[in-house]
C-alpha cells in the first residue's frame, strides 16, 4: 500500500513509518518539524541522539534498501499543499499523528493552550477536508488517547469507544441508543482528542470516510526492530517535565540518581503500550480497515495498567531508586482504578510486551546508555493545571528544611 504518515518525525510515527516500509509499504512522511522546533524552544534534547531527517533516511536506505520520502508540511498552513499532495500521490491509508501530543505543554500558559487547540484541531479537520475534497478513497488511521474517557468507569471495564444505552422517551417507552462513550478530559491537550472524535464521526456519516481512531495508553520503550538497526536510526525520548512520560521518566529518573518523581500519592492507574506494540497495532488497523459507510472503527490501543506508585516501585527495586512523593501539579484524582477493554487487538493477533520483559533492557541500553545526556535542570514538572496547584507548590519547596 501507499501510506502516508502524518508526523512520521515524532516518536510514534518515526518507528511506525520505519516498521511500514519494512513490510514493503511505499512510505511518505509528511511532518512540519514542530516537535524539533519545541525542543529548542523548552531548552531541551531527546536524551537519545536523534538524527536530522535526511540522515535517518539515507540510513534507513543503507540498512534496508528501502526509499521513504519526506515532505516538509504543516498541515495546518498549508492545506493546498496537503490537497495537492493527497490528490497526486493517491495514498490507500494515511496515519495521523501530526499534534501537539503533550498534555504539560498545552497547560504551560495561554499561549500553549491556544497553540494546542488551534493546530490539533485544524491538523485533524484539515486531513479529513482534504481527503473529502481530494475524492481519494483513504482509510484515515488517528492516534487518540484513552484520556478521551477520564480515568475512571462506572464499575464496568471501558468498552471500545461505544457505548449502548437506555433513553426514556416521552411516554415512558425505552429506546436503545449506541453513543460515543462519555468524554472527561483532564487537559487542553486531551480536550482536543475529544473534539476530534466529532470530527471523525461527522466526516464518517456524511462523507462516508474510512477512519479508524486508535485510543492508545501512554507509550513506553524507545526502540523497535527497526529502529535499533543503526545507532542513526534511534528513536526519540523525552524525559523533561513537559514531554517525558512517566514510566520513561522514572527510568532516566533512576540511572542518574534523582529520586523518582511521583505526583502527589501516585494512586492514579493509567494504560500502558510498549511501542513496539504500537506500530504493530497500527498495522494491524491498516490490514482491517471499516467500510466505506460505516461508522468510525474505534479500538483501545493499550496492554496493561499500572498504578504509578507501583511503577515506582518497579523501577526502584530494579535500580536501588529512591522514591519522593510530591505535590500533584496536575488536577486529576488522586486514585483511580482503571480496567479496559482491548479484546480488538488481541483478537487481531496482537501479542503484548510486557514490563517484566522489557523494562531491564530499557534501564540498560537507553536510559543508563545515554544518562550523560540528561540535563537535570529540566526534570522537574513547572507547568501547573491551576493557580491552586501552583500555590500548593510554592507552599511544600517553602516549608521544605
Ligand atoms: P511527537 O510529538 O513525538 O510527534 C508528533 C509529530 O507531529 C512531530 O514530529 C511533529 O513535528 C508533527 N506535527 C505536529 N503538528 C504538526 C503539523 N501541524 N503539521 C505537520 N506535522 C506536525 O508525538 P508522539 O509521541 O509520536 O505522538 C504521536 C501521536 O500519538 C499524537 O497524536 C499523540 O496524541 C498520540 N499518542 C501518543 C502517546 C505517547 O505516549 N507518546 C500516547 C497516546 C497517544
Ligand atoms: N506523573 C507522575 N510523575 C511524573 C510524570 C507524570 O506521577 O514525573 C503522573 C501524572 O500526574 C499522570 C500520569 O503520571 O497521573 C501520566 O502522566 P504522563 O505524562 O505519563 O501521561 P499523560 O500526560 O497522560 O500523556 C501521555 C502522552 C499523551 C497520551 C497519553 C495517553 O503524552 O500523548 O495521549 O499519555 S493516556 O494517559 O492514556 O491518556
Amino acid at each position: 500500500m501507499k501510506i502516508l504518515i502524518f508526523g512520521g518525525d515524532g516518536f510514534c510515527g518515526w518507528a511506525t513509518a520505519l516498521h511500514l516500509s519494512a513490510l514493503g509499504h511505499d512510505i511518505v512522511i509528511v511532518d512540519n518539524l514542530s516537535r524539533r522546533a519545541i525542543d529548542v524552544e523548552l531548552g531541551v534534547q531527546s536524551l537519545t541522539p536523534i538524527a536530522d531527517v535526511d540522515t535517518r533516511l539515507k540510513a534507513w536506505k543503507e540498512v534496508s534498501g528501502k526509499d521513504i520520502r519526506f515532505v516538509q508540511m504543516d498541515v495546518v498552513e498549508q492545506y493546498q499543499d496537503l490537497l495537492g499532495l493527497i490528490t497526486e500521490e493517491r495514498p490507500d491509508a494515511a496515519v495521523h499523528f501530526a499534534e501537539q501530543r503533550a498534555a504539560p505543554y498545552s497547560m504551560k500558559s495561554p499561549v500553549h493552550k491556544r497553540y494546542t487547540v488551534n493546530n490539533n484541531l485544524n491538523a485533524t479537520h484539515n486531513i479529513l477536508c482534504a481527503i473529502v475534497e481530494s475524492r481519494v478513497d483513504v482509510h484515515l488511521i488517528h492516534l487518540g488517547t484513552m484520556g478521551v474517557y477520564g480515568y475512571g468507569a462506572f464499575g464496568m471495564k471501558i468498552p471500545e469507544g461505544y457505548l449502548n444505552v437506555q433513553v426514556l422517551g416521552d411516554n415512558g417507552e425505552v429506546h436503545e441508543q449506541e453513543i460515543l462513550y462519555p468524554v472527561s478530559p483532564g487537559s487542553i491537550y486531551h480536550l482536543t482528542k475529544t473534539q476530534d472524535q466529532l470530527f471523525f464521526w461527522f466526516y464518517a456519516k456524511n462523507d462516508k470516510v474510512r477512519i479508524t481512531d486508535l485510543h492508545q495508553g501512554i507509550v513506553w520503550g524507545t526502540q523497535t526492530e527497526q529502529t535499533k538497526l543503526d545507532e542513526k536510526l534511534i528513536n526519540r525520548f523525552d524525559y523533561d517535565g513537559d514531554y517525558g512520560t512517566v514510566l520513561n521518566r522514572f527510568l532516566v529518573q533512576a540511572a542518574i540518581d534523582y529520586p523518582l518523581t511521583v505526583h502527589g500519592t501516585g494512586g492514579q492507574t493509567r494504560a500502558f503500550i510498549h511501542i513496539q506494540d504500537t506500530v504493530r497495532c497500527i498495522q494491524l488497523a491498516i490490514e482491517n480497515p471499516p467500510a466505506s459507510g460505516d461508522k468510525v472503527q474505534i479500538l483501545n490501543q493499550m496492554t496493561e495498567t499500572h498504578r504509578i506508585r507501583d511503577l515506582a516501585d518497579m523501577v526502584s527495586k530494579l535500580t536501588g531508586a529512591s522514591v519522593d512523593y510530591l505535590p500533584n501539579p496536575r488536577n486529576e484524582s488522586d486514585e483511580n482504578d482503571l480496567h479496559v477493554a482491548n479484546d480488538r487487538f488481541l483478537s487481531l493477533g496482537l501479542e503484548p510486551t510486557t514490563l517484566n520483559e522489557g523494562l531491564l533492557s530499557e534501564i540498560t541500553e537507553i536510559a543508563s546508555k545515554y544518562a550523560d545526556r540528561c540535563d537535570i535542570n529540566r526534570i522537574k514538572c513547572e507547568s501547573y493545571w491551576n493557580e491552586e496547584r501552583e500555590l500548593q507548590n510554592t507552599r511544600s519547596l517553602t516549608n521544605s528544611p
